[in-house]
């Protein structure tokens, strides 16, 4: 190789990936075109113009509106298969997916197409993309409590596709405590949980998810920084936590990636990983956040590599396995 060969993509592995937050605009339009939906934008410049958010819910609102397209078993496993092909491209080696499935059912897309759709493309993504993976089901908070243990309910047949749950949408004034009973039951029938605290949401929010719903990892998790004894309780559990640079930014949970609290965590002793959340809609996959925090924050090469470790670390991996990556 040449001195000036681009170095290759530290291996890693992306733990907060929605995969609706995977979509694409050119997938966007051809997924329109395949199932004859008319879109409310012209191109894709068009509506890439419209990615421009002010906080959490002005993303969710475009979030929600273009999963429309997605329709079909082929959608999802397309979807699936675009985001692999892009995530192998940097560095990622074990990629545990998130999907929403009340954003489906709810417009009559069934439970069975969408993780039909999703497991065929996870089921060939060893072979294809030399990618191992899990996925993990999420309710969304700003539908009751009812709908979550509906949506579980539903999911019964499928949970041996499933690793874990998860808990996303509308943080402020969805406390996770709302979702003590789904949880109990998820734990009851062996899956991982995992929930979104902290984001927009307040310290409290992530005490509960620790307390209330007993999560394996904390997604977000930023504001636990306002809360020392939270802290040192995360500290001393290492619970991991799963940061999203861009995806803080582009919602302005923080003001300027140079601002952002990753490495006052990191001193601090948190097992963090850094990850893309929506990477179709914040400008950037996993490396893309790499790449972000060491140019804005000056990580030297030794975090970069503490944090593709920590992935690693923090990943629903048996051992036997997690000691073939780390
Ligand atoms: C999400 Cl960034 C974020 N936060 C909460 N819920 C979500 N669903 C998709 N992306
Ligand atoms: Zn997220």
């Amino acid at each position: 190789t040449s001195p000036s060969a681009p170095k290759p993509p530290l291996p890693k592995a992306e733990l907060h990936l929605h995969i609706e937050g995977t979509l694409e605009p050119g997938l966007v339009f051809a997924l329109a075109e395949r199932n004859g939906i008319s879109l409310p934008y012209a191109t894709e410049d068009a509506l890439r113009r419209a990615y421009s958010f002010t906080d959490l819910q002005s993303f969710l609102d475009l979030y929600y509106a273009l999963m429309d397209v997605l329709r079909t078993e082929d959608d999802f496993a397309d979807l699936a298969n675009a985001y692999l092909a892009r995530a192998r491209e940097q560095g990622v080696r074990h990629a545990e997916i998130f999907f929403d499935p009340q954003a489906h059912t709810a417009r009559g897309v069934p439970m069975g197409t969408v993780i039909r759709g999703l497991a065929r493309a996870l089921d060939g993504a060893q072979e294809t993309y030399g990618i191992s993976t899990r996925l993990i089901m999420c309710f969304l908070r700003d539908e009751s409590a009812a709908s979550a243990l509906e949506t579980f309910e539903a999911a019964r047949p499928y949970l041996d596709r499933i690793t874990a749950v998860g808990l996303d949408s509308a943080e402020v004034g969805h406390p996770p405590s709302k979702f003590a009973e789904v949880y109990a039951l998820a734990r009851e029938a062996g899956l991982k949980c995992v929930a979104h605290a902290g984001e927009e949401g307040p310290a409290a929010y992530v005490w509960e998810a620790l307390d209330v719903l007993g999560v394996d990892r904390i997604d977000h998790g930023v504001r636990c920084m306002d809360d020392e004894r939270l802290v040192a309780r995360l500290v001393a559990d290492q619970v991991p936590l799963t940061v999203c640079p861009l995806s803080n930014v582009r919602l302005r949970v923080i003001d300027d990636l140079a601002d952002h609290p990753l490495p006052a965590m990191l001193d601090a002793g948190l097992l963090i990983t850094v990850n893309s959340d929506d990477p179709a809609y914040f400008g950037g996959y996993a490396d893309d956040n790499f790449t972000a925090v060491r140019e804005a924050l000056g990580l030297d090469e030794e975090a970069l590599r503490r944090l593709a470790r920590n992935s690693f670390r923090a990943a629903f991996l048996d051992e036997e396995t997690r000691a073939t990556y780390v």
